[in-house]
């Protein structure tokens, strides 16, 4: 029986770095002796015009029968961000239970950090993100439209259950790791949901006596991961802290476009997700221009959790060759190299 992929590409360079992950992933197949199958469905801001949905209404269950979701990216212009997140992006991530969304950030041999004296390897940190409440919540709503009375109220969402699993998922993953965890906060200013999260957070860390842990309001912490980015291991985060410093350490590690990420329901009850970090990018779409890297990682990530560690290795370690070489390099970092350029590079990597 193969291992089903559902593979989303979405939007703009999605469609791109949806194909290039795909050819990596067949070509990590072949070498490991793999057996994946692909459904790949056409949701879209694109089906968004066409239809006004963008997905059909059954898709949470066709969905349901996969073993992962592959998805590129979600978002064009034309198409309220919000309408095209909460369209499919979001229920999935909810439907499927996926409360922990993974982002390594690395500076890799051959990226230049924008930050003085990040060298390759200095910097290795994970953001680990609360990926199902916090303050994206649905609870809420907007009064007195077009009155000068206006208002909008939206109520952010901590649970005990929810900030327990994230952060023992953080720890656990900081355990595995060079044993340390940071928690972003803002409760000085954030006067309910903040100091609750911090209180489960510490009593999660009572089980954890082998993990040096620490919280920072997220407004100094922004500050040291670009002052420091090589001091931290794990970050755990709600929602909004976790999406703002995943795209923050992406930066200090040279480039959104290398960045990955696991949205992973680590009961396995439900597929997880699996996407690079950045968006649709409509101002380079369909022009070959697309780092791949960022879905390629991703991808590696996917065998992993499959339970193909060793195809996984290699096709990172294939991106870290890749990276070496100024030859297949893309525009974002500084390089001249294709989509297709460095597809082949990976893919020639792994026969
Ligand atoms: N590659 C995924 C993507 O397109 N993300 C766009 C985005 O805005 N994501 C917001 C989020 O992760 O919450």
């Amino acid at each position: 029986m193969p291992q089903r992929i559902a593979v989303i590409p979405g939007d703009g360079i999605g469609v791109e770095v949806t194909q290039a992950a795909r050819a990596v992933l067949d070509a990590a197949a072949a070498g490991h002796g793999l057996d994946l199958a692909y459904d790949t469905y056409d949701w879209s801001c694109r089906r968004y015009a066409d239809t006004g949905a963008m997905m059909p209404p059954d898709a949470i269950d066709t969905l349901r029968a996969c073993d992962a979701v592959l998805l590129g990216a979600v978002g064009w212009p034309g198409v309220p961000d919000h309408v095209s997140l909460w369209g499919l992006l979001i229920p999935i991530r909810r439907a499927f239970r996926q409360f922990a969304n993974v982002r390594p950030a690395r500076v890799l041999e051959g990226v230049t950090s924008p930050l003085r004296g990040a060298e390759p390897d200095t910097v290795d940190l994970v953001v680990v993100r609360e990926n199902v409440e916090g303050e994206y919540s649905e609870i809420g709503g907007r009064l007195n439209r077009g009155f000068s009375d206006e208002l909008a109220v939206q109520e952010a969402v901590f649970t005990r259950v929810g900030v327990e699993r994230i952060a023992r998922y953080a720890f656990e993953l900081a355990r595995s790791r060079r044993g340390r965890l940071t928690s972003a906060t803002k409760s000085n200013g954030i006067v309910h949901t903040l100091p609750f999260w911090d209180e489960v957070v510490a009593e999660v860390a009572a089980d954890f006596a082998d993990v040096e842990w620490d919280a920072e309001h997220i407004d100094a912490l922004c500050a040291k991961v670009v002052l420091d980015p090589g001091r931290f291991d794990v970050i755990v985060g709600s929602n909004l802290f976790g999406d703002i410093l995943s795209d923050l350490a992406a930066a200090v590690a040279g480039s959104i476009g290398i960045a990955p990420s696991a949205n992973l329901d680590p009961t396995r009850q439900h597929p997880s997700m699996f996407e690079p970090v950045h968006g649709s990018a409509p101002d380079i779409a369909g022009q070959g221009l697309a780092n791949p890297v960022g879905a390629v990682w991703s991808a590696a990530m996917l065998l992993d959790h499959l339970g193909h560690p060793g195809a996984g290795a290699d096709v990172l370690g294939a991106v870290e060759q890749s990276l070496r070489d100024p030859a297949t390099r893309t525009p974002d970092l500084g390089g001249t190299a294709t989509t297709a350029e460095v597809t082949t590079a990976l893919v020639a990597q792994l026969a």
